[in-house]
Formats: C-alpha cells, sequence, structure tokens
C-alpha cells in the first residue's frame, strides 16, 4: 500500500474512489489530504465519465475529523485555523452538489468532522464494526462540516442534539436504528457490498439522479409550491435526455435498459 495520504481511483464503471489513507491515526484530516479530498471532488463533479463517487477509509477508521496534532501546531504557532472555510465547508458543498451520487464506505469508526463528511453523502453503507461519535464538544468546540443541517435532517432534533451534547461511540446497529446509515453489513461482506452498491448507482440514468438529488436537496429549504416548480424543471429537463428515451424503448420491448449517463 502506498503512503499517498488520499487514494484517488476509478474503476470502468465510472466509480471514483477517494480512500483516506492514514490508518495510524484513523485516517484523521490533515491540510495536505484536504486539499486533495476538497480538489478532486471538483475534478469529479466536472468529469462526465464520472458516474459515482465513493469515499471510504484504510484500516479501522473511516475519518476520526480533523488531526488533532496539526490542530495543536498551528495553536501553539499562535495562528488561527481558517480550515472551516477553506476546507470543511467547500467539501461539504461539493459532496451536497455533486452532479451524480455519492456513497459514503464507512469501513469504520467516523467521529468529528469525518462523521460530517459522511453525513453530507447521499448514501451511506457501514460495516458491522464501526463506530460513530460526534466528538466535537469532547474537545471542547462547537460542531462542523455541516452536521448542524444534516444530523437533524437525518434523526431529528432531540435526536441530533442528544448525541451533540453527549458525545460517545454508538454502534453500526444503533446508527441504522437512529437512520444515520442506509444499511450495515458485515465486516467480511463490506467491500463487496460497496462495490455492488457503487457500480448499481453508477450504471444509473446520472442526469435523473442528479436531478433527483438536487430537487430533494432545493426542498429542505422551499415551500411546497416551490418545490412542485422545481420537480417540475427537472422533469422537463430529463425527459429530453437519451437515457428517458432508452428507458422507455426498453420497456416497450420488454428488455433492461443500459443507461449511459445522457
Ligand atoms: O479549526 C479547526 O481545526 C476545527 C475543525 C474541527 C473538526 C473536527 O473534526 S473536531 C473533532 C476532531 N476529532 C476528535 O476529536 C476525535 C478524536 N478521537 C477520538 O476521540 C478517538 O480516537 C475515537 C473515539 C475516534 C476512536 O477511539 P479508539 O479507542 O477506537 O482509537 P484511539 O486509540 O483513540 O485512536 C487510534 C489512534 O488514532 C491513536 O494514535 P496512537 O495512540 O495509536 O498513536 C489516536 O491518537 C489517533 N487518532 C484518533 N483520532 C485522531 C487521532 N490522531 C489525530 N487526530 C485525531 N482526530
Amino acid at each position: 500500500m502506498t503512503d499517498e495520504p488520499v487514494l484517488i481511483s476509478t474503476d470502468d464503471s465510472g466509480v471514483r474512489t477517494f480512500t483516506l489513507n492514514r490508518p495510524g491515526a484513523l485516517n484523521s484530516l490533515t491540510t495536505a489530504m484536504k486539499v486533495l479530498i476538497r480538489d478532486g471532488l471538483h475534478a469529479a463533479a466536472a468529469d462526465t465519465d464520472v458516474r459515482a463517487v465513493v469515499v471510504r477509509g484504510t484500516g479501522r477508521g473511516f475519518c476520526a475529523g480533523q488531526d488533532i496534532d496539526e490542530m495543536l501546531d498551528v495553536r501553539q504557532a499562535g495562528g488561527l485555523s481558517n480550515t472551516v472555510e477553506e476546507h470543511y465547508n467547500p467539501i461539504v458543498r461539493a459532496i451536497v452538489d455533486m452532479p451524480k451520487p455519492v456513497i459514503a464506505g464507512i469501513n469504520g469508526t467516523a467521529a468529528g468532522a469525518g462523521l460530517s463528511i459522511a453525513l453530507a453523502c447521499d448514501v451511506r453503507i457501514s460495516a458491522a464494526s464501526a463506530k460513530f461519535t460526534t466528538a466535537f464538544a469532547g474537545i471542547g468546540l462547537s460542531c462542523d462540516t455541516g452536521i448542524s443541517w444534516t444530523l437533524p435532517r437525518l434523526i431529528g432534533r432531540a435526536a441530533a442534539l442528544d448525541l451533540l451534547l453527549r458525545p460517545r461511540p454508538i454502534g453500526a446497529d444503533r446508527a441504522l436504528e437512529l437512520g444515520l446509515v442506509n444499511d450495515v453489513v458485515s465486516d467480511d461482506e463490506f467491500d463487496d457490498a460497496l462495490a455492488e452498491l457503487a457500480a448499481g448507482l453508477a450504471a444509473g440514468p446520472t442526469l435523473a439522479l442528479a436531478s433527483i438529488k438536487r430537487a430533494v436537496n432545493h426542498a429542505q429549504t422551499s415551500t411546497l409550491d416551490d418545490a412542485l416548480e422545481f420537480e417540475k424543471a427537472k422533469m422537463d429537463f430529463t425527459g429530453a435526455t437519451e437515457d428517458h428515451r432508452t428507458a422507455i424503448e426498453a420497456f416497450v420491448d420488454k428488455t433492461k435498459p443500459t443507461f449511459a449517463g445522457r
């Protein structure tokens, strides 16, 4: 295994995978890693050959959030960290605005901004041994990387505040019960299940999936009337795509459509 802190690869089905690779520190995020993730996500958004994105970790961590050693170095040098503005916020924006599905493959511990990044993704699949903790208040910090927006929407305000005000590790089964993750699979099955999920989404009608994602995100902060208008525009757009035409022809022919993502 290389010692690059973030491994970025693309497979034949158009799945681009970001593998956080600092397993000795549970893949906690250094500046170099945050820049690679932020810039890599922007590149994935612009690349039409990429049809789904996966974020995962190596070892027993998904991501333990900000690298605390680096945070201390900045503070001890008398500096103020501007990483929220420069890195974390753009990473969340890039995931939420990504015009294709983004999957968090939660292979292990997700803490602090690592959990926030997982929650910003569209689909979360977890290994049975993974642990989840908000962590922020444990080191005397408020919360960031979008978790104040995503967590209450996923699990409700009361449960979100409980996890944020009393940070402690919870297991994957509890995370599933709460609605923090979509699926939990055994550690042995995790890599295959993640690959199957990502390949399935990458083989989908990419423009329709992007439109559905945008419509759902738009509706989080809109009125019903706005949502109906937005949906209509997206239906008009996807109704003119090649993938829609292909799917209608396949339906009539009683075959399975192969989506080109156009
Ligand atoms: O301005 C700004 O910078 C603000 C940005 C903030 C964003 C944030 O993410 S704040 C939250 C930061 N993260 C944390 O506070 C989590 C800290 N980690 C933990 O609480 C625990 O490690 C876990 C509960 C996540 C897991 O516990 P456990 O017992 O499974 O593992 P461990 O033994 O604590 O950790 C294993 C190693 O990873 C250990 O190193 P060692 O002793 O084996 O050499 C540990 O120090 C290291 N590690 C874990 N998390 C971090 C870390 N090293 C640096 N930074 C970390 N965040």
